[in-house]
Parts: structure tokens; sequence; C-alpha cells
């Protein structure tokens, strides 16, 4: 019994993750499995507008970058928190902003696109337990392809 201890304990022990692996006899690499794909869309400075608690709507803003090589193309988003998203832009006609439903926004290779105050924006809309007036709300971005982008926007005003 004691023996098979031992002997365990030294298989596990050659079998750390930190052993060096010897670098002579060592077969050659195979092809990475499952990386995950490098240059994906990026999200940033996201947030969400902080509006009174009677609100029924409020709009979320961020950044997409997209480093990979294919257009990005967002065609909606999702919220747990919301019934319904779309994607709004900002037009102006007779001198006054008006919002405009946009079918989808490509951000094309290398680009940044960018949801801000008087532009491109996510419209919150049909809150399903009302809007929460601080912390962070889920979203996420739906893709042309399927794909799904989540991010977290904390709810505030504009820095400025
Ligand atoms: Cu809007």
């Amino acid at each position: 019994m004691r023996l098979t201890v031992l002997v365990l304990a030294a298989l596990l022990a050659g079998c750390a993750p930190d052993s060096p692996a010897p670098t002579v006899s060592a077969p050659a690499a195979a092809p990475p499995a499952a990386v995950p794909a490098a240059g994906g869309p990026v999200i940033s400075g996201a947030w969400v507008r902080q509006v009174p608690p009677a609100a029924r709507m409020t709009a979320g803003y961020l950044r997409v970058h997209n480093p990979g090589p294919a257009p990005l193309v967002i065609v909606g988003a999702e919220s747990p928190l919301f019934a319904n998203i779309e994607v709004h832009g900002t037009v102006m006609s007779d001198g006054v902003a008006r919002m405009r439903h946009q079918e989808s926004v490509a951000v094309a290779p290398g680009e940044t696109v960018v949801f801000e105050p008087g532009g491109l924006h996510l419209m919150l809309m049909q809150p399903k337990n009302g809007i929460p007036g601080s912390g962070a709300i889920d979203l996420s971005l739906v893709l042309e392809d399927g794909r799904r982008l989540e991010f977290s926007a904390p709810v505030g005003q504009p820095a400025d």
C-alpha cells in the first residue's frame, strides 16, 4: 500500500503542469486546436444614459473596433432588461435632429465606429422592470453572421 502511494505521488509529480519539458526529444508541436480567433471585435467605452425613474426609454453608447480582415455588420442589439432595442442614427431635417432606425451598421476592417450622443446610438425601449438608475446594464450586439458581442454598460452621464 505504501509503495503504491509513493508511485502515485511520483506519477503526479511527473504530470505537474510546470514540469520542464525535454527540449531535445519533444515531438513537433501540433497546430493549436481551438484558439480564439485573433483580432476579434473590441467594444470599449460603453455606457447607458441615466434617466428619470418614469422614463420609458434611454440610449446606449459605445465604440466598436474591428481589427479583423472582414467587415463587421451590426444588425441589432439585445438586453435581458429591455424588450426592444433598435440601432438609431441621427439625421438633421429642417434644422432639427431626428432619430432614424438603422437596419445595419458596418464596421470596415481596421475601423472603429462610435455610437455617441448626437449620432449613432442604441435605443433601449420597452424596459421590462423599469430602467436601472445606477449600476450597469448587460447588452449584446447582434451581428449579421449570428454572433453576439456581449458587453456591460455602466449607467451614467456623459463625461464632459
Ligand atoms: Cu434613438
